[in-house]
């Protein structure tokens, strides 16, 4: 993909233009002069994942990261029509999943991007939402019947929350499958003592499951 995209993109995001750094995000879209995926890995996901605040107040920088999280949000919710566009051409492959982050957990932009990636790979995929508690993970798989649950953790200090999380699941429900991503799981000593199906770190190892679940 172009640089020169990501770089325009930040100067808006630099200035806290919103609409600017909005418009031209979907423009990219629109025009298809980036695919949809490389507009979040490779603008989006930088633009939160590289944040550096150069102001001596911390206060400024916090209120300045959640600004700059709430614009992306915004291009993500108005990419979603896209995304359904994008699916009426692609084969659906039967397999329900619920993507959230547990209890405490309030990193969900990563969560809401493979919500979308999986749905362009044929999931019939749905964000439930951020910080969602175990009594209500439950419930959902309760109401949903999904076939997989999908927890984004970023945070290690999380992972104790996602141990009893996914114990519960295979406790009640030992039928659903448990996907685990995000940043938390890059360390594989975080993950020894818990219960999952599937870890997936990045597009290319979701597009590898989506054919491994197609192939059954
Ligand atoms: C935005 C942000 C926030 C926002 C989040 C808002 C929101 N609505 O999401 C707010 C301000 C709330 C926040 C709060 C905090 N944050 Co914060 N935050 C970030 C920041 C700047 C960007 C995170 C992000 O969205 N990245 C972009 C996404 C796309 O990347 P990603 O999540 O990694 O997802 C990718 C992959 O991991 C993967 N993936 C993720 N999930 C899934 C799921 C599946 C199923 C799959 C297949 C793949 C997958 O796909 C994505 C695309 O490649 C990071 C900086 C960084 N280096 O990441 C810090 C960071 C994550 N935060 C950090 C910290 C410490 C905190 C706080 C504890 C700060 C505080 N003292 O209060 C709190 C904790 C809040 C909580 N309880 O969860 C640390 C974590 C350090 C660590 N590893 O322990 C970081 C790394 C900053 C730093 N350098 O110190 N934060």
């Amino acid at each position: 993909m172009d640089h020169t995209y990501f770089r325009e993109f930040m100067t808006y995001l630099k200035k806290e233009d919103k609409p600017a750094a909005v418009s031209y995000a979907l423009s990219l879209i629109e025009n298809q002069n980036v695919e949809l995926e490389d507009l979040y890995l490779n603008v989006l996901a930088p633009s939160l994942i590289y944040f550096e605040c150069d102001e001596k107040d911390e206060d400024v920088c916090i209120w300045k990261e959640h600004f700059r999280t709430s614009i992306i949000r915004t291009i993500l919710e108005s990419c979603y029509v896209h995304v359904l566009k994008l699916t009426k051409n692609v084969k659906k492959n039967g397999v329900k999943v619920m993507v959230l982050t547990p209890a405490f957990e309030y990193h969900e932009i990563g969560a809401i991007m493979n919500t979308h990636f999986m749905l362009l790979e044929g999931f019939d995929a749905h964000y439930i939402g951020a910080n969602t508690p175990k009594a209500e993970i439950l419930s959902a798989i309760r109401t949903y019947h999904p076939d997989y649950v999908a927890l984004s953790v970023t945070n290690p200090y999380n992972i104790v929350v996602t141990k009893q999380t996914t114990d519960e699941i295979k406790r009640f429900f030992p039928e659903v499958g448990i996907i685990l991503g995000g940043q938390a799981f890059k360390d594989l000593s975080h993950i020894e003592h818990l219960q999952y199906d599937e870890i997936l770190n990045s597009l290319e190892d979701l597009k590898a499951f989506g054919k491994k679940v197609s192939a059954k």
